[in-house]
């Protein structure tokens, strides 16, 4: 198994799941600052959306989108399962890994590429620099309503740490690197980062 690894909260999100479930790949590392994923090579070989992490199976299969390359993981890695042992507890996995990266996630990232990755991303995507500011501000404002959902909680699924967990971590550890940085007032946020800080994983 072959893993296309790069800079960036997406591919840094598998490397933890990987490292929670004890699954080592060959790692590839692919030169994203330089674009090398936007080139015909990449796109035609690997991902054709030009994005990382990609995740390559000795068959040639590839996987990509990073909850879909953690939900092949879960299944051959080691250990309990991150997303769940049965149907109620993979849909209340999926329910907020779905809100941590619809609300959360997409908007610290369009956030980055509008406005401080504008040079990086100008000449990749579509993008909408006067929208860089209130998609920072959204990504604030759910990260205050998760807050508030995190009372009493030590995961973000209650007792159990799951994939929704390595998803929220990845993206608010990268959001403080890029000037988006979890408010202050968020204590139950702030309090499971620390828990999460303390995982061996969090080193991947
Ligand atoms: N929806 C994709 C998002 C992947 C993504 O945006 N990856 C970033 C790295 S964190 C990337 O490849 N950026 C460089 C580019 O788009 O050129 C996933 O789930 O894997």
């Amino acid at each position: 198994m072959k893993f296309y690894n790069s800079v960036g909260p997406n591919p840094r999100m598998v490397r933890i799941f990987m490292a929670e479930k004890g699954v080592t790949p060959e790692l590839v590392d692919v030169d994203l600052r330089g674009g090398e994923n936007r080139q015909s090579d990449y796109m035609t070989k690997v991902n054709p959306m030009g994005q990382l992490p990609a995740l390559v199976l000795d068959d040639g299969q590839v996987i990509t989108e990073i909850t879909a390359i953690c939900e092949y993981l879960d299944e051959i890695g080691k250990g309990d399962s991150l997303i769940g042992k049965d149907a109620r507890e993979r849909a209340e996995t999926r329910m907020w890994t779905r809100r941590i990266d619809l609300h959360i996630c997409e908007t610290m990232g369009a956030a980055f590429r509008f406005g401080p990755g504008l040079k990086m991303f100008q000449s990749r995507i579509h993008c909408i620099p006067a929208a860089a500011e209130d998609f920072a501000q959204i990504a604030q404002e759910k990260i205050a309503w998760l807050n508030d959902q995190m009372d009493g909680k030590e995961w973000v699924c209650g007792d159990r740490f799951t994939m929704a967990d390595i998803l929220l971590f990845a993206f608010l550890e990268f959001g403080a690197n890029v000037g988006q940085a979890v408010n202050d007032n968020n204590k139950n946020v702030i309090a499971w980062m620390e828990r999460m800080k303390a995982r061996p994983s969090a080193a991947a």
